[in-house]
């Protein structure tokens, strides 16, 4: 192992606003604190810890999440701030819902100021204002998908936003929201620095394809392949319903197939799983048409399952287009599949039945299954904690069995994606009994 493939201990050093010699509300409670010393470690294999431990360097760790004896601030004079940012995404309602009580009921916090539709809200000449956000409102917003506060994606000025923040008497924003909205977190806390205030910037980070490093699994996620659920069904329904009936699937998951793959192993049906860490080609006696072919000999059906980024290679001459946000438009590799399929059987007189399914909205815009929100719950109570501690650039993440604070510059440095050699895509393979390799 590389030991060089993990963050340094400087890297993984939390930032703090300094001088932190208030005493926590829970002290006298019973509360268990967690100590400041507490770290979790990286390394969960033998083998990366070895090169560590034989050549007398202290492993790399994170930093334990959990309410301290002494925070930052005096809670009854804090302001918090809150903002949902990007797509919808399961779970965002009970993000939002877990800090607002967490802060009330638990720290008695009385001023909690929900910035609306994402960065905009925060810029000098908001559409709508800042709502105040009491334990009332935010009661049963978990038993509905998107998020109360609306979201928008895209940039806004920062010194704009620290001015507002300043204006308004922010003491910890928290922001919710991908990798984009992360890094917009990082240059607040950044100006907020230079100005010499002391805001905490706090991140709860939000991906719904589960592509985050250093967590086990992002919220949404585990709602996100429930939901693949009844599409899936449908597109088997549809196949089995025709001769030669194909039935197609595109889910979520621009650069990691995690839905995908996991929406596969969860629902028999699926035949083909393509994902964008696995390479295929279209044509040739190897690639993917051929092998839909022999699937249709034997079956006289099939069910693709397709993630979004999948494939891009082929989509040759899609003009590149980007978004508000810089990043590169998809081309719709659902859509090129069905017609690729239609052509290639047309072309040998063989019919075909192809039925296309893109659920994407349906799945990002339900309410967060158990699962999600109970996950949710605690990562909005480990946000808070951290906040009120006076944690700030850093977002709450959950490694190794512990919640822990990953500083927001390791969070955003590398993606998180399939292993192609790997027991998840093993499994995929196994389960559909696709072609190990299709090119
Ligand atoms: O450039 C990226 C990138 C880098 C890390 N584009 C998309 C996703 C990405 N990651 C993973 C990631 C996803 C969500 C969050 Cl909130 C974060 Cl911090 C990282």
């Amino acid at each position: 192992m590389d030991t060089s493939s993990f963050p340094s201990a400087g890297e993984l050093l939390v930032q703090s606003l300094g001088a932190c010699d208030v005493p926590s509300p829970l002290l006298g409670t019973g509360a268990p604190f967690v100590a400041s010393e507490r770290r979790i470690l990286l390394p969960s294999d033998i083998t990366e810890l070895e090169p560590f431990l034989k050549s007398g360097r202290t492993p790399p760790s994170f930093e334990a999440a959990g309410p301290r004896q002494t925070i930052c601030f005096h809670p009854t004079r804090v302001t918090a701030g809150l903002v949902t940012c990007g797509g919808l995404c399961p779970g965002l309602n009970d993000v939002v819902r877990a800090i607002v009580l967490t802060l009330t009921y638990t720290y008695g916090v009385r001023r909690i100021l929900g910035f609306c539709y994402g960065y905009a809200g925060l810029a000098s000449e908001p559409r709508h204002g800042p709502v105040e956000l009491t334990t009332d409102m935010v009661e049963s917003i978990h038993e509905h998908g998107g998020t109360i506060l609306g979201s928008s994606r895209g940039p806004q000025d920062v010194g704009e936003m620290v001015d507002t923040l300043e204006q308004r008497g922010v003491d910890i924003l928290f922001t919710i929201g991908g990798d984009g909205t992360l890094r917009g977190a990082s240059a607040l806390s950044l100006e907020i620095d230079r100005r010499g205030s002391t805001i905490a910037v706090i991140g709860v980070p939000k991906t719904i394809d589960n592509d985050l490093a250093w967590t086990v699994r992002t919220f949404g996620f585990s709602t996100a392949v429930e939901a693949a659920r009844n599409p899936i069904l449908a597109a088997h329904s549809e196949a089995r319903g025709a001769w030669n009936g194909v039935g197609l699937v595109k889910l979520m998951g621009r650069h990691s197939g995690f839905v995908a793959a996991h929406a596969t192993l969860a629902n028999a049906d699926v035949n083909f799983c393509l994902v964008p860490e696995v390479q295929f080609a279209l044509e040739g006696e190897r690639g993917f048409l051929a092998a839909l072919e022999q699937r249709l000999d034997l079956k006289h059906h099939a069910v693709i399952v397709v993630a979004e980024g999948a494939g891009q290679d082929l989509l040759e001459g899609a003009a590149i287009d980007k978004d508000a946000s810089g990043n590169v438009k998809l081309g719709d590799i659902g859509v090129f599949l069905r017609d690729a399929i239609r052509r290639h059987f047309a072309s040998r007189s063989t019919p075909v039945d192809v039925k296309y399914i893109d659920p994407s909205y349906l799945i990002r815009s339900v309410p967060a299954d158990a699962n999600d929100s109970e996950f949710c719950l605690l990562l909005g109570q480990h946000a808070v904690h951290a906040g009120m501690a006076g944690r700030t650039n850093m977002v709450v993440s959950y490694w190794n069995r512990n919640y822990v604070h990953v500083p927001i510059p390791v969070a955003v440095a590398a993606r998180r994606r399939l292993d192609p050699g790997g027991q998840i895509w093993r499994g995929v393979l196994e389960a559909t009994g696709q072609p190990r390799s299709m090119l």
